[in-house]
């Protein structure tokens, strides 16, 4: 079901540190979305991705060839993504014109490998502006062996809200490959989200008292500002999780099929 007015769909970027599950996610989302009433459009805009196993609407490959990045410009394989990420900023006109043209309700978007690729070069920041930050939204992805720890958990909490911060988007965060945890480790890691003295307690045991109270601190004044907050654990294996995904799609933008909720209603009023 297409809107009725010519508005581009919303847009969700997939994001995290490298392997965290992005390109997975956005098939795993497309092939679970077959089965609604939703059309998921999914776009790559990783230079550097070898194959991808989603039908991408628009593929950044077609504009930019890491390998020839490479040979052209004689870098490396991180230098030459550094690189490719500023020449898709160079087209990040054509790049949203591109989007914009594409109909269908939610467009997800798989990011480069490396979460500074997207957050911190030009490239993203010109991309989100030219499509309208209104329309778009995060889905952050949780590393799982890294989210064992207290302190990688920690880390990764601190570097979401940092990509929120820069990118100026709303963000949710999701546990990703969460059929890779122990049940008991998943429990102690949603348990560690939703309560930040059962946090704290674990950090204090790994990290000490100073370290602790600097990131427990830096924690607590995020909170007051995360729009989604908690964790949600996601599997692109087991296709665990998508609901949720588009529920929190639905939340922001409205509309989307018959799943609409009252409290979806709610944060879509309270952005107004
Ligand atoms: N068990 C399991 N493995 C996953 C899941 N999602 C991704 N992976 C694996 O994790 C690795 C990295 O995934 P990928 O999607 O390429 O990560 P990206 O670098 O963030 O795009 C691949 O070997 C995937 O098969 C999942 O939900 N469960
Ligand atoms: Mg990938």
């Amino acid at each position: 079901m297409v809107g009725l007015d010519n508005a581009s769909p919303p847009v969700l970027f997939v994001v995290g540190t490298a392997g965290a599950g992005k390109s997975s996610l956005v098939t795993a989302f497309q092939r679970w979305s077959r089965f609604l009433e939703t059309e998921v459009i999914a776009v790559n805009l990783d230079p550097g991705a070898e194959r991808v196993h989603y039908d991408a609407e628009f593929d950044v490959r077609e504009l930019i060839s890491l390998a020839e990045v490479m040979d052209e410009y004689d870098l490396g394989p991180n230098g030459a993504q550094i690189l490719a990420a500023d020449l898709v900023a160079a087209q990040a006109e054509d790049v949203a014109e591109q989007l914009h043209a594409i109909s269908g309700e939610l467009i997800v978007v798989d990011t480069p490998g490396q979460v500074e690729l997207f957050a911190f070069r030009e490239a993203s920041s010109h991309l989100i502006e030219q499509l309208g930050k209104e329309q778009a939204a995060i889905i952050y992805l949780f590393d799982p062996m890294l989210s064992r720890s207290p302190s990688g958990f920690v880390s990764q909490m601190l570097l979401s809200s940092i990509v929120e911060f820069r990118l100026g988007l709303p963000t949710k965060n999701f546990l990703s490959k969460s059929d890779l945890l122990q049940p008991e480790d998943l429990d102690r890691i949603l348990e560690w989200s939703e309560r930040l003295e059962s946090l704290e307690f674990a950090l204090y045991k790994e990290a000490g008292g100073q370290r602790t109270e600097f990131a427990i601190n830096q924690l607590r004044l995020m909170q007051n500002f995360s729009q989604a907050p908690g964790l949600t654990p996601l599997s692109s294996e087991l296709e665990d999780g998508m609901a949720d995904i588009l529920t929190f799609a639905q939340a922001l933008f409205g509309g989307m099929g018959d799943a609409r909720d009252g409290f979806a209603q709610d944060i879509g009023n309270e952005r107004q």
